[in-house]
């Protein structure tokens, strides 16, 4: 039976409500990689988005003005929006707790940051089944397909079983699965991996987190087997059979390079160009997460400065930073620790003239991220372990003048696509992303262009509606285009969740 509606669950609705300048409530479409993502895809097409909408609003709004903002997003992103209201020890232990101080470094590969602590599992369990009530509530077997996105909601499936609901669900993971060594100091493995096997098809980026899965599954759960080949495989179970594929999440090439090429961004772009002249620019461009592996890319940029003086006075980095999960005290000292570093090195390069390191620390609007994006010629991409990295493949789309180069990390997603294209890098080497820093800013035009051409292929090709085309196909054997548009399905009325 073909699906009518697509209904996307995240943990972040895709918009954000906050108070603009003036005091007055508003709402902006939400950043990040997710949003960026699927946000065309589910537009006009009666789809729906199931999330939390980030703080506790209920408790500074009343409901209608609340609902007001949730109609005034829904015209304003194309579809519904259904808000999950969550507590304030909630957020704690669910959000800040389980996910991102034991399931966000644990699959990242970095043990030695997670806190294990148990009431996180309790309050994660009690949210994932909250979000399957909401699930439940707005959506019907016949019609709907519901895909669960991301770590922060592993057991959605689990719980729907649980409460007697059918439903289609399928489950993509946006950041790496561990290898089993890692995975197995989970204290609950068995919960977690029993879990993702309720959905009917659970998504990794790449194949080595595929592998991982497999690896875990067929130690952890002897019975089991599987079976097929090519992106998506059957893996059988004593209980179940489900489908697990790899679908490398990409980008609207389409709509980033042709956003590149309008006039608003070029006039951002040689501002830009106009106050940091005769000199070629490097871009970092990350959130506030210590996978990303800024602190040592600064590092191995001195030591570019330190062992080529020749780059001294011709380049300039240009490092964004996102600010990201700010409360968190982990991330607080990773922002001082970014700061003294850019401090010091400045402080030991600077010249009359010239600045090594210009550091923002902020959330760039679009026409400024993509100027940037058009004039640094080199983007320095070096997380120490990412999902895959959709800055990599924003770069090259608007490198429209086939001239960028792109350093990335071996350990990013991004890499088994972009490999040979890129120039990669081990970020843990300090003097080895030294040398590439180097080659970048020394290679010659025709190489530049030959690799940036290879890229802006691969990207152009593989772009995000072939992701989500791949993973609804190996779903529900369907493709986007068959979900009807808005007008010709109308959804049936359900209660609202607040
Ligand atoms: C997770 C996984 C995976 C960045 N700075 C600004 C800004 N951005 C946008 C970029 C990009 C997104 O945020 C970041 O996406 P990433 O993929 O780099 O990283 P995560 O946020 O960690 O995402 C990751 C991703 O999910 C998707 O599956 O690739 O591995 O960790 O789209 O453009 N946007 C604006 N201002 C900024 O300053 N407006």
């Amino acid at each position: 039976m073909k699906a009518k509606r697509l209904t996307v669950v995240s943990n972040r609705l895709a918009i954000v409500v906050d108070k603009g300048g003036e005091g007055q409530w508003q709402v902006r479409p939400g950043s990040g990689g997710l949003v960026t993502a699927l946000g065309p895809v589910l537009r006009d097409r009666g789809g729906q988005w199931i999330g939390w909408l980030g703080s506790n609003l209920r408790e500074m709004l009343d409901q209608d003005t609340l609902n007001g903002l949730l109609e005034q997003g829904s015209r304003e992103t194309g579809y519904s929006l259904k808000p999950v209201e969550l507590s304030q020890e909630e957020i704690q232990k669910y959000y800040f707790g389980f996910s991102n101080e034991i399931l966000w470094p644990l699959f990242h590969d970095l043990p030695s940051r997670c806190n294990f602590d148990p009431s996180y599992w309790r309050v994660y369990d009690q949210v994932n089944a909250k979000f399957a009530e909401v699930v439940a509530a707005n959506t019907s077997e016949e019609e709907d397909y519901a895909w669960i996105h991301d770590y922060q909601l592993i057991l959605v499936a689990d719980h729907l079983k649980k409460m007697g609901v059918e439903r289609r669900t399928g489950f993509f993971l946006h950041i790496p699965f561990p290898p089993l060594d890692g995975f197995i100091r989970l204290p609950w493995r068995f919960q977690i991996l029993r879990a993702l096997l309720q959905y009917d098809l659970v998504g990794f980026q790449t194949v080595r987190d595929r592998r991982n899965f497999m690896d875990c599954v067929r130690t952890l759960i002897p019975e089991s087997r599987f079976v097929g080949h090519g992106h998506v495989l059957r893996c059988l179970t004593p209980e179940r059979d489900i489908l697990i594929g790899t679908f490398p999440i990409s980008i609207d090439f389409k709509q980033f390079a042709e956003f590149a090429s309008t006039k608003e961004v070029q006039d951002e772009a040689w501002i830009i160009h106009a106050n940091l002249p005769d000199r070629q620019l490097i871009l970092g461009v990350d959130r506030l997460d210590y996978t990303k592996g800024i602190p040592l890319r600064l590092q191995a940029f001195a030591n570019a400065l330190e062992r080529y003086p020749d780059l001294r006075r011709k380049t300039s980095l240009i490092q964004v930073v996102v600010p990201s999960r700010e409360e968190v005290p982990e991330y607080e000292a990773l922002k001082s620790e970014i700061e003294r570093l850019v401090g010091e090195i400045n402080g030991r390069f600077t010249e009359v003239g010239w600045t090594p390191i210009h550091y923002i620390y902020r959330s760039l609007n679009r026409i400024e991220l993509m100027a940037y994006y058009r004039t640094c010629e080199i983007a320095l991409i070096t997380p120490l372990k990412d999902g895959m990295n959709l800055v990599a493949k924003e770069f090259c789309a608007c490198s429209i003048e086939n001239n960028g180069v792109l350093i990335l990390s071996d350990f990013a997603g991004a890499a088994a696509q972009l490999h040979h294209g890129a120039l990669m890098v081990n970020p843990f080497d300090i003097e080895g992303m030294a040398d590439v820093i180097h080659r970048a800013c020394t290679m010659t035009v025709a190489e530049r262009q030959r690799r940036m051409e290879k890229l802006r292929r691969s990207i152009q090709r593989y772009d995000i509606f072939r992701w989500v085309n791949a993973f609804l196909q190996a779903a529900v054997n369907q493709d986007l285009e068959e979900f009807p548009q808005a007008e010709l399905f109308v959804p049936k009325p359900t209660p609202t969740e607040i």
